[in-house]
């Protein structure tokens, strides 16, 4: 089967925030999501001035920042997203019930629902767990990139049976393909090494595209840990671009 192109998906896309990410992905040529998983708010901007030409999204884990503060670290963030026009892309990964996590979106120093564009969720809670977030966009996590993951195929599926009924996804975190009508996002991506020792596992950008026909890519210490952050950042949006290219004329 062939995969759905962009602009096929864009034309069937519901939600605002997937019309958003597909028409930037289209206009920057890119399909690459820079994983920012620093730990202060300098280096956080630092890499979102650097990389934020060249990526679709910016994906943060906010509450990994020391000196977390709202003006110093999310006005400025704002302000670079516009500049570069990336979208945020908060992975808080919630796995509760629903009012605990409407609580945890909203409350707290982080006030995601003030600034994410979209936000990762587990679907573990059932489906009314991911009501809160009728602001932003969701990416459900079907299946995790690391060894020994509790996401079998049996999990998967009832996962995915969540996160194509609720209106708030637009997509999901997956190694495996998931059927058109959602975004897929695919972190573990990484042309250097195969692993981290920490139990992740890598992919090239080429191997998720045209095994998996993913949509969007995620890279973190790839682009983060690079001598040169932009640089890489460049080559990995040009090598998910071509990959993206070719995985449109291959049948898999
Ligand atoms: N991430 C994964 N695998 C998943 C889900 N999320 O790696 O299944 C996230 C991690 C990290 C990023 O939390 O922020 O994607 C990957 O970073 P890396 O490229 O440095 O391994």
């Amino acid at each position: 089967k062939t995969r759905c192109s962009y602009e096929q998906k864009l034309k069937n896309a519901q939600h605002s925030v997937s019309k958003k990410l597909l028409e930037t992905a289209l206009a920057k040529q890119s399909n690459l999501i820079a994983s920012a998983d620093v730990t202060t708010t300098q280096e956080l901007l630092e890499l979102a001035e650097k990389v934020g030409p060249h990526i679709i999204a910016l994906k943060t884990h906010i509450d990994i920042i020391s000196d977390f503060e709202y003006e110093k670290t999310i006005v400025p963030l704002k302000a670079l997203a516009a500049k570069h026009q990336f979208l945020l892309m908060e992975d808080r990964k919630f796995a509760d019930i629903g009012n605990t996590q409407e609580l945890q979106f909203t409350s707290g120093v982080f006030k995601i629902t003030d600034w994410a564009d979209f936000v990762t969720s587990q679907v573990i809670g059932g489906f009314e767990s991911l009501d809160c977030f009728n602001n932003v966009g969701v990416v459900a996590i079907i299946g995790m990139s690391s060894k020994g993951t509790l996401t079998t195929n049996d999990y998967r599926e009832e996962a995915l049976k969540i996160a194509l009924s609720h209106p708030n996804v637009i997509g999901g975190v997956s190694q495996n393909q998931l059927p058109d009508e959602i975004l897929l996002f695919t972190p573990g991506v990484n042309l250097a090494d195969s692993g981290d020792g920490k139990g992740q596992q890598y992919n090239t950008p080429e191997h998720v595209f045209k095994n998996l026909h993913t949509d969007f890519i995620i890279v973190g210490r790839g682009i983060y840990k690079a001598a040169n952050a932009e640089e890489a950042a460049i080559t990995y949006k040009n090598e998910g671009w071509k990959a993206y290219v070719n995985s449109l004329e291959k049948k898999v």
